[in-house]
């Protein structure tokens, strides 16, 4: 089985930025790439910087994308998108339209003899109260229902503005490594207890495998410094740089 595994592209429903739009051309070259490649894509969280769908109306700066799941799809490979931190507010367009099944926290799969854990992170991070509770407040269906009373083309503006940008802060700084600490401490003691052979997250920011016992942890990174994903091929993982052939998306 071939498995692929991105996360964190922090796609922008909307940026006049170079280097947004930079990360936009590059990702939607590399899910052309992915097309007919993989058995299984996990989309491992914080693929999209701001998400939400409405009952009658999908984002159309998302479409490049949403066509090319399709095509994925249609090439028989299976979809799986867990939540992040900035994309969580899904509704049934995914599922019904593209067929994508959808994981808010955690999604475990057996696959030639290995247990694989696939989840964000940001379930995992310590010393983040705050964040935490923000985590619970906003998926609250009633936060929802509120700002879903809000015209869509405010409700992202307003979105914008409160969701964080990652490009202004691309490499994590000692508190976010702090924090990121309980994603590596989760994973071992997943790993050392039997439950997993190999943990896949995202959400630190920093691409890596790191063996723990006689399993994995790996961080498929990031999309905006280094654009990489992890390869599950046979229950082997590996990392990998995504590399287009256009020179200016090689800066
Ligand atoms: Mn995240």
């Amino acid at each position: 089985m071939k498995i692929c595994v991105v996360s964190d592209v922090h796609y922008k429903y909307h940026s006049t930025n170079e280097a947004d739009l930079r990360v936009q051309k590059r990702f939607l070259s590399f899910l052309d790439f992915a097309i007919g490649r993989y058995d299984l894509l996990v989309l491992c969280g914080d693929i999209f910087d701001l998400y939400n769908e409405y009952k009658h109306v999908i984002i159309r700066e998302y479409f490049g994308i949403y066509h090319r799941l399709a095509k994925i799809k249609e090439a028989g490979c299976r979809i799986v998108f867990l939540s992040g931190n900035h994309d969580f507010w899904f509704g049934s367009f995914l599922t019904d339209e593209l067929g994508v099944e959808l994981y808010p926290d955690n999604f475990t799969l057996q696959a030639d003899g290995k247990t694989i854990i696939f989840t964000h992170g940001d379930l995992y991070t310590v010393n983040d109260l705050r964040y935490h509770l923000l985590r619970k407040f906003l998926r609250l269906p009633i936060t929802r229902t509120l700002v879903n009373l809000i015209h869509p083309d405010w409700a992202l503006v307003l979105g914008a503005g409160l969701s964080r940008s990652s490009r202004e802060r691309p490499a994590p700084t000692a508190l976010q490594k702090q924090r990121a600490r309980g994603l590596k401490a989760w994973a071992k003691k997943n790993i050392l207890q039997g439950k997993a052979d190999i943990v896949v997250m995202g959400h630190s920011h920093e691409a890596e495998i790191l063996p723990i016992g006689d399993g994995f942890y790996a961080n498929a990174g990031e999309w905006i410094k280094r654009p990489s994903y992890l390869e599950i091929t046979d229950g082997n993982i590996t990392l990998k740089q995504y590399k287009t052939n256009n020179k200016e998306n090689e800066q």
